[in-house]
């Protein structure tokens, strides 16, 4: 029994599936997941010794590479001074001005500690602001789990949603309206049915829980206009895409303002750290000023808040990064297409689907053969590289995926049968 096996049957016994976060079960590749030791540029090693190419990144902080040396060092020496305060310092202005520098839209910010507290805040601010109750948000989409944005369709687009786990009250549905990524038709008819109750639509603008599906051209476009049109706010959950397609996020890279954003995972260098912000008339209705109440006792916590500025500042003065893991990424997805797997790629953000169907929503990715995706990792994992143990994640390309590094994975994807 190797040392990962061992610690994971033990494991079980005090944690749910052993586990802090349900995906790193690895129940749907059908394996015993690694524990891991440590990380270090593009590689994580586990505790039995194996060095895998890492291209989960911790789901996404990781743009970077593992335990960059400037950022660590900043950490290390901020925790001399104390780990946490629950009062106001200079270092969380100095953060919620770099991001206001790279997202102009993010005129008033408030630091949280998760994306999902991030993404539930900025809803309530919605509502808030509004006065509005309902919400649209897309199937397929993940945005945290907090209760009325874990809702799945309910039998009918226009019938509202069920709730997506147990333990949510039915009538919390109600509240929470489903439409199809990338289908206009779909938000239309919500809007026209329930236009003026609908407080907001939040969406990934690159979906990124389903595999990477992008927007079709003009899609975001089209959620700006018909927003604006009923008076609802829409909300861009950037946690995956802030500061990954480009430094101003998906925003910037599409060319589209939203009223609220959030960000998570990179704004954070690896600790728990998120944001939400926007419009200084929608955030001036969050307490203490409005009354939309949300704290936190590590709200904007120093450490946290070091290893988010040092990592925005090292991409601020090395734009050039967006372009080197572009052009990474870009190397893997010509190697899945010659292996004959369909595609989905914005920047350093990929999917390979394993279906013929050409990807463009959520029911086109429920085609994908979840068998044969866990062949491809074992595949892959056997041959000591590590991407996200699931159809349905992304993978994410890092500034220490060296040429070497990618031409390694390159023939480790060829040598893949179908
Ligand atoms: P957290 O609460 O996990 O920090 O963020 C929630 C969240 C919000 N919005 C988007 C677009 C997200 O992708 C996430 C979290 N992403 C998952 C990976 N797909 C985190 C990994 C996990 O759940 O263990």
């Amino acid at each position: 029994m190797t040392k990962s096996e061992e610690l994971f049957k033990q494991a079980q016994n005090i944690m749910p599936g052993g586990v802090n976060s349900p995906v790193r079960a690895f129940n749907s590749v059908k394996r015993t997941p690694f524990f891991v030791e440590k990380a270090k540029g593009a590689y994580i090693y586990d505790v039995d010794g194996n060095q895998y190419i890492d291209y989960v990144c911790s789901w996404g902080p990781g743009i970077l590479g593992h335990a960059y040396p400037k950022v660590v060092e900043a950490v290390k020496k901020v925790c001399d001074n104390g780990l946490t305060f629950g009062a106001p310092t200079e270092k969380e202005l100095t953060l919620a001005e770099l991001i206001k520098k790279c997202v102009p839209s993010m005129a008033m910010i408030r630091l949280v500690s998760s994306g999902t507290e991030a993404v539930m805040s900025a809803v309530r601010a919605a509502r808030g602001f509004t006065g509005r109750d309902k919400i649209i948000k897309f199937v397929g989409c993940y945005h945290g789990h907090s209760d009325g944005l874990l809702m799945k369709a309910g039998s009918g687009v226009l019938t509202g949603s069920i709730p997506d786990s147990s333990g949510i009250p039915k009538d919390y549905a109600k509240y929470t309206l489903l439409a199809e990524y990338n289908n206009e038709e779909s938000v239309k008819k919500l809007m026209e049915q329930y236009g003026n109750d609908i407080a907001c639509v939040v969406v990934e603008p690159v979906a990124a829980n389903m595999g990477v599906v992008p927007p079709k051209p003009e899609f975001l476009k089209f959620l700006r206009e018909i927003t604006q049109q009923y008076g609802s706010l829409l909300i861009f959950d950037e946690v995956i895409t802030g500061f990954r397609l480009a430094l101003g996020g998906a925003q910037e890279y599409y060319g589209i303002t939203p009223d609220l954003s959030t960000f998570g995972k990179i704004v954070g260098g690896g600790m728990p750290l998120a944001v939400y912000g926007g419009r200084k008339d929608i955030m001036s209705c969050v307490a203490p000023v409005g009354k939309v109440y949300q704290a936190g006792t590590l709200s904007g916590n120093p450490v946290a808040v070091t290893a988010g500025i040092e990592t925005l500042k090292i991409l601020m003065e090395n734009k050039e990064i967006y372009q080197q893991i572009d052009k990474q990424a870009s190397l893997l997805e010509k190697a899945y297409q010659s292996i004959g797997l369909q595609t989905k790629r914005v920047g350093s953000l990929l999917s390979a689907f394993f279906t013929d169907k050409q990807i463009m929503s959520y029911d086109d990715v429920l085609t994908c053969d979840t068998n044969k995706f866990a062949d491809y990792f074992s595949h892959m994992l056997n041959n000591k590289i590590y991407v996200a143990p699931s159809q349905f994640e992304a993978m994410f390309v890092s500034n220490a995926h060296s040429d070497e590094i990618i031409a390694r994975t390159v023939d480790v994807i060829c040598k893949y049968r179908r």
